[in-house]
């Protein structure tokens, strides 16, 4: 509807807020009667803003504003208000490139770093169903379309040099929120840090060793470097489970305010990262013995679908329509240049896949032992219970990032995944693990 940089930021209480969107004609129209009777409720669970739903008669809306601290350790962690910019940014190109995948943004005003964006009902956090046991039949094909789309039409195969280097500099400044990256992801995990935190006392040994594990931080560095220096895309840049909502039949991605220009790895990495630890969570969870099965068995088979999925719509794309600067026509002519960039694009994704196993390594370590970590997890009342998945999801992770080159394909990760349900060999690797 509208746009703005109009006015001057203040944190918008609930009052504030419903004059505010009282004097924006188009979105009083859509919620529909009088704004006193407008409800208006602070729904924000996430770790960095304010999120409000607003309903009228005619209609909702979500409403996101950014803090400019992180909500989740207070004002003592000031945060640029500028990521409510990017944000806005990434849902703009993302809903060109990926239409129907993202919500549709109906208003946002840079000055109170505010976004309206249409109201997603009856979707919810997809963690949260996971959580639940919940299946979701469409997820594959969405979340694979909105990765290979987003993710190839802003590389150098689909773009001219000059426009990928524009695309890098409208998000350069995005440079706090990568720096959370770096520091609670790459770095805090394997060093003592205030902020860090595990299950104890049952993984103080295994946080122990990750703080002397110089192979793993040979591995991790490698990451951060990589996350730092190789702008191939432009990422979502924080797509795990909670910045994406889904009924059965819908997937949206919401919530790309961590938006930069990086190794498409990093996505790609993220999803799995988050499908594995619902995985290894999941024995937590109360579920009848069948459901449980089912829903293992669906995570993995998940698992495996978005990489399989993943890889051939950004093939596909790549074959259809390469008009990017990179890998020029010109030098790859005949059957013979056909036949060899072929090969090429073959090894493209096998060059991702290693970069998408070592970052969802990392987003696995750091959900156990950094700042923030999710409920999958977290809603493991018994921590000794918690532990155990918790460690397993450590053992997959420590070798997801050393040894990635044996995993050669998608099964090989999965594979290990369901040899770690093996108890009796974490116990011989952890006997501090409550029996
Ligand atoms: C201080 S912000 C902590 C985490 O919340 C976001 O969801 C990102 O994952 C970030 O790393
Ligand atoms: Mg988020």
């Amino acid at each position: 509807m509208s746009g703005d940089r109009a006015g001057h930021y203040r944190i918008l209480h609930e009052g504030d807020l419903r004059d505010y969107l009282a004097g924006l004609s188009g979105l009083r129209a859509l919620l529909g009667g009088e704004p006193a009777s407008w409800s208006i409720t602070e729904v924000g669970d996430g770790n960095l803003n304010l999120v409000f739903i607003v309903k009228g008669a005619g209609g909702g809306i979500a409403v996101k504003q950014a803090l400019p601290y992180v909500r989740l350790v207070g004002e003592s962690w000031p945060l640029p208000l500028s990521r409510a910019h990017y944000e806005y940014l990434a849902l703009s190109r993302q809903a060109q490139l990926a239409p129907g995948l993202v919500p549709a943004v109906l208003h946002h005003n840079d000055a109170l770093a505010l976004t309206v964006m249409e109201l997603l009902e009856p979707h919810i956090i997809m963690r949260k169903g996971l959580v639940a046991g919940k299946q979701y039949p469409r997820f594959v094909d969405d979340i694979t379309a909105f990765m290979a789309r987003t993710l190839f039409f802003t590389s150098d195969l689909a773009l001219s040099a000059a426009e990928k280097k524009e695309g890098i500099a409208a998000f350069a400044g995005n440079h706090a929120l990568c720096k959370i990256t770096e520091d609670l992801i790459f770095t805090d995990p394997y060093r003592i840090a205030e902020q860090n935190r595990w299950t104890a006392p049952y993984l103080d040994s295994l946080a122990a060793e990750l703080r002397n594990d110089m192979e793993l931080h040979v591995s991790v560095s490698r990451l951060k470097l990589k996350f730092m220096a190789s702008p191939e895309a432009l990422l979502h840049g924080d797509l795990h489970t909670g910045s994406i909502m889904v009924t059965e039949s819908e997937t949206r991605v919401i919530d790309p305010e961590f938006a930069f220009y990086g190794p498409m790895g990093f996505d790609s990495g993220a999803v799995l990262a988050n499908l594995l630890m619902a995985y290894f969570a999941s024995v937590g969870h109360e579920r009848a013995a069948g459901e449980r099965a089912a829903f293992e068995g669906w995570v993995l088979e998940t698992v495996e679908k978005v990489w399989t999925e993943f890889a051939r719509k950004f093939l596909d794309l790549w074959r259809a329509g390469a008009t990017g600067d990179a890998y020029p026509p010109s030098l790859f002519t005949g059957d013979k240049g056909a036949a060899r960039l072929e090969t090429e694009r073959q090894a493209y994704m096998q060059r991702l896949f290693a970069d998408t196993v070592g970052f969802a390594a990392a987003k696995i370590i750091r959900r156990i032992f950094g700042l923030a970590h999710n409920i999958d997890f977290e809603l493991i009342e018994d921590a000794g219970k918690r532990a155990v998945s918790e460690a397993r999801a450590v053992r997959l992770a420590r070798a997801m990032m050393v040894e990635t080159a044996t995993f050669r394909t998608i099964a090989d990760v999965t594979g290990a995944a369901r040899k770690l349900r093996d108890a009796r060999e974490l116990r011989e690797w952890m006997p501090d693990l409550p029996g």
